[in-house]
């Protein structure tokens, strides 16, 4: 891999790669690393020593030690470096021991019987056959030969999108590209279900996919920020997480800004967490609806003359080819705050409002993510960034955008240390061959899997492009949980028929693993050694992470499995190259160690650094502490011209309107969705918000005792307005079934103000668990909410999820609800 970070193709990876490039730039060009104190590195300076037996690991959760006696965790405590550990540690420990855990290689009957192919509509009854290691291994072997030799490298998507666990060696996702890379190449994936449509569109708008990239850091905010506005963005929660080991600096951040009494706005259907700690202003239009809202607020500032024609003029493009389109002049509707109150059901006067105060404070517009996972999802991000160009705030402290206030945390400085690299996907990719360093011999927008599937050979458009969707016949999926994952559960069922053979690692009973036809129980990170940096954005630390424990059961780590494929296969050396579990650890710790040398900065020897059960401390340089965004842009244009055609800010696009997309049109554009609240010809009436969960990562640690915390009846919880419960005779704790023409869920109900009429909330990562497993349209016990979403692309530019975009009806559930089956291991799966 070209870069230094070493998932490829998905959102850690543009994150961390390119927020590192900007940033290592960053502090080249401000004298940044001139500015390091030289001098030995203290490993953990602010960490006091562990007790006895308390092991230093970490993991998306953040950094933590946990207690050993006698071989078995007992206990998990936040790392003392850490300012705001997350609720959900006590899962994280009971992770290990959950009785969801895949104890032993297991293989479905039919497949096992009769071969790859038999009775694809079995899949996902539980009828699995306990294998010893080496018989599953043959399998697996044997399986890629044959359908490699059969249909060419072309049949086998290992573009295994997800969450898998941090570290530098146990990343699962590159250890399969790199095993199918060294046999031979595969179907990979582009994108990611998070910023799906977003990525694709800003590099045509701000010439880079911007939001993974740093925004100007939580001090700057907490001195020059006047009013915040969370647009779609619930900090308080969606921090907890990273896609490394997260150093949690968005806390203190943002709760420097509440001591200084910002005002701060929060946009949302939901009254969040967010919301509630800073006491914050609450508006919450109709989902969906927010580019209209944005739209009147534009209109507003122009029709007002509030808007910045010198930064328009001096930094954008397009803005007059824009207006005639705002005003009405080019489809006789002015988008004025009426029209946009109409559709957003925000009053026209707050609309103005709003735009006055926007004008008249230093407003940082910090966005989220879920108003791009809609159906034309795109035009959220750039209608966003043209409202922050009409305010002409962009690069100035405190005001401007910013979306990753509410990931990873964002907006913490960047420490000045090396890049701590990491296991890569293809060995030593020969000059010329591309294909390698894209993880994949092709590739598809990742969340077309199932027109994948579905239309093999099929032509698409995509950015400009037109594709033609492989024949597979093998899909590998490690370190995600697709049936979870991907939208419209019931129609993927279907699709998911075409597969000859589904191989599927993980820890944990999930969805997808029961739908496998082969499946290789992998160790948790606390059962393994590994390295991990802190903070995606921060990059405070490099973590040591020690094995905890000992493999449970007969789990391996996904690395021995994947060479002990590559043995049966002959390319055990190139997988390996020749090196064990330490022999990779130690080469990561040194070539950082290499870099920190050339920044003046002396790192101890590895074993010291191993042994000291500390995490490596970086210094964070005061030019950090003051980033601003876009700053050397605003300072001078030209030579810091931005990545565009025009190399300003482009609010038209000649490049999107060379691609006539009927969906996507070259300015930010309102476009109805497929289905909303207030939507003519929509047919159900309940919008379903399928926010992240506070009380999980996805749908990990959902088969843990975390569940008791928020579950009602055993069964995942759905937020309603008591109004909304009313008419349909609904009262609190009651069990609900949730349907629309796509698919039926039931879910307990949680009556609440806290959120708007006509919208229901049910978290995703819910384990879906069918009553007729393999059924299309069957109900779903617990409460997996993508059994209601629609499998849309947001348009043909980005081909992004929509998992944001759904319509259904509620209705009380009469007699007893069918017991959740879920949470237990399959049959046969224990012995
Ligand atoms: N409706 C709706 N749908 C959504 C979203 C939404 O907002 N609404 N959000 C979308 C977004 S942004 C995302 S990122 C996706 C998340 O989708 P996923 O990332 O697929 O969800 P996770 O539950 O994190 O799944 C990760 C899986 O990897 C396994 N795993 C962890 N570590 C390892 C390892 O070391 N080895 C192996 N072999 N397995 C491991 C875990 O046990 C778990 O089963 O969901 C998307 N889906
Ligand atoms: N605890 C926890 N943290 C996480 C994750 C997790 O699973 N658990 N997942 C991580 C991942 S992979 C990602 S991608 C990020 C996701 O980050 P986001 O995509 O920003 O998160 P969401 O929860 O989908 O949406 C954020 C807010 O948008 C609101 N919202 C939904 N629809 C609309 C709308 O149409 N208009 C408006 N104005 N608001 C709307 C929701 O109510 C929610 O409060 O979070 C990350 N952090
Ligand atoms: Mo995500």
């Amino acid at each position: 891999m070209p870069n230094d970070s070493n998932d490829h193709d998905d959102h850690g990876d543009h994150g961390a790669k390119l927020t590192r490039r900007r940033l290592i730039q960053a502090g080249l060009a401000m004298g940044a690393l001139g500015a390091v104190r030289p001098g030995l590195l203290v490993p953990g300076a602010r960490a006091a020593p562990p007790g006895p037996a308390e092991v230093l690991t970490g993991s998306h959760w953040g950094a933590f030690y946990m207690r050993t006696e006698r071989g078995h965790v007992t206990g998990i405590r936040p790392w003392e470096g850490d300012p705001h550990p997350s609720p959900q540690l006590p899962g994280v420990r009971d992770s290990i021991y959950s009785p969801t855990r895949i104890r032993y290689p297991m293989v479905r009957r039919a497949w096992l019987e009769h071969g790859p192919g038999s009775d694809k509509a079995g899949r996902g009854k539980g009828d699995f056959v306990r294998v010893d290691w080496d018989k599953a291994l043959d399998l697996v072997a044997n399986e890629l030969t044959r359908v490699r030799k059969h249909y060419g490298p072309t049949s086998i998507f290992g573009g295994s999108y997800g969450w898998k666990s941090p570290g530098k060696l146990h990343n699962c996702q590159t250890l399969l590209a790199r095993a199918l890379t060294v046999n031979g190449g595969f179907v990979s994936r582009s994108g990611d279900y998070s910023t799906g449509a977003a990525q694709v569109i800003l590099p045509y708008v701000v010439g880079s996919i911007d939001v993974y990239e740093q925004p100007t850091v939580w001090p700057v905010l907490a001195e020059h920020t006047e009013l915040m506005v969370f647009w779609a963005a619930n900090p308080m929660v969606t921090n907890q997480i990273g896609w490394q080991v997260p150093d949690h600096g968005a806390y203190p951040g943002m709760e420097a800004l509440r001591r200084r009494g910002v005002q701060v706005i929060c946009i949302d259907p939901q009254k969040t967490e967010t919301c509630r700690f800073f006491g914050a202003e609450w508006l919450a239009p109709r989902p969906q609806t927010d580019v209209a809202m944005m739209l009147g607020i534009a209109h507003t500032l122009y029709t007002e003359n509030l808007h910045d024609a010198k930064f328009l003029e001096r930094y954008t493009t397009g803005f007059d080819q824009f207006v005639p389109y705002l005003t009405g002049k080019s489809d006789g509707k002015p988008k004025d705050a009426q029209w946009a109150s109409d559709i957003c059901e925000i009053p026209a006067d707050t609309i103005r409002a709003l735009a006055r105060r926007f004008a008249s404070k230093r407003t940082m517009l910090a966005a989220g993510w879920s108003i791009q996972r809609q159906h034309h999802g795109e035009q959220a991000h750039w209608m966003l960034v043209t409202l922050a160009a009409m305010l002409g705030q962009i690069g100035l402290p405190g005001g401007g955008y910013g979306f990753t206030y509410h990931y990873a945390n964002g907006g913490s400085p960047t420490a000045t240390g090396p890049v701590l690299p990491g296991i890569s996907a293809g060995a030593k990719p020969p000059p010329g061959s591309e294909w390698l360093e894209a993880g994949g011999t092709e590739t598809i927008p990742v969340s077309r899997i199932v027109e994948m599937l579905e239309n093999p050979g099929g032509a698409y458009d995509h950015n400009g492009k037109r594709e033609t969707y492989p024949d597979i016949r093998l899909a590998y999926w490690v370190g995600g949980n697709p049936f979870m994952h991907h939208q419209d559960r019931n129609r993927m069922i279907k699709a998911w028929q075409k597969l000859d053979t589904f191989i599927v690692h993980d820890y944990q009973w999930t969805a997808t693993a029961r739908h496998a036809d082969i499946v290789l129980p992998c160790t948790t990170s606390y059962e393994r050694n590994d390295i991990e940096g802190i903070g995606d954005y921060a990059m405070s630390h490099i973590l040591p992470m020690r094995k905890v424990v000992d493999p449970l059961f007969e789990a391996r780590n996904d690395y021995d499995i994947f060479t002990a494929i590559c043995e049966r296969m002959g390319t055990r050396s190139a997988f390996t190259e020749e090196r064990d579990e330490m022999g990779w650890i130690r080469v990561f710790y040194e070539a950082a160690r290499i870099q920190a040398r050339g920044k003046r900065m002396e790192m101890p020897v590895f074993d010291v650094f191993w042994n000291s059960n500390k995490p490596l401390a970086f210094p964070i340089s005061e030019e950090a502490k003051g980033y601003i965004r876009h700053k050397e842009f605003r300072d001078d244009p030209l030579l810091n011209a931005l990545g565009t055609a025009s190399g300003r800010i482009e609010i038209y696009s000649s490049n999107i309107a060379h691609m006539k997309y009927d969906d996507c049109p070259p300015h930010p554009t309102w476009m109805e969705p497929l289905e909303r609240l207030g939507g003519t010809g929509t047919k159900y009436p309940l919008h379903v918000v399928s926010s992240h969960p506070a009380g999980r990562l996805h749908s990990q640690l959902c088969g843990t005792v975390l569940r008791e915390t928020y579950a009602i009846h055993g069964r995942e919880p759905c937020l309603m307005h008591p109004e909304d419960a009313r008419a349909r005779g609904i009262v609190d704790g009651d069990v609900i079934r949730v349907f629309n023409d796509r698919g039926q869920m039931l879910v307990g109900v949680r009556l609440t103000d806290q959120i708007r009429r006509g919208a229901i909330r049910v978290s995703e990562g819910g384990w879906y668990d069918p009553v007729e497993p393999g059924k299309p349209g069957t109900l779903c016990r617990y409460g997996d909410v993508n059994n209601l979403t629609s499998n849309i692309a947001t348009s043909k530019l980005a081909n992004g999820n929509c998992g944001h975009t759904a319509m259904a009806q509620a209705e009380k559930f009469h007699g007893t609800p069918p017991d959740v089956q879920v949470f237990r291991p399959p049959p046969g799966s224990s012995a």
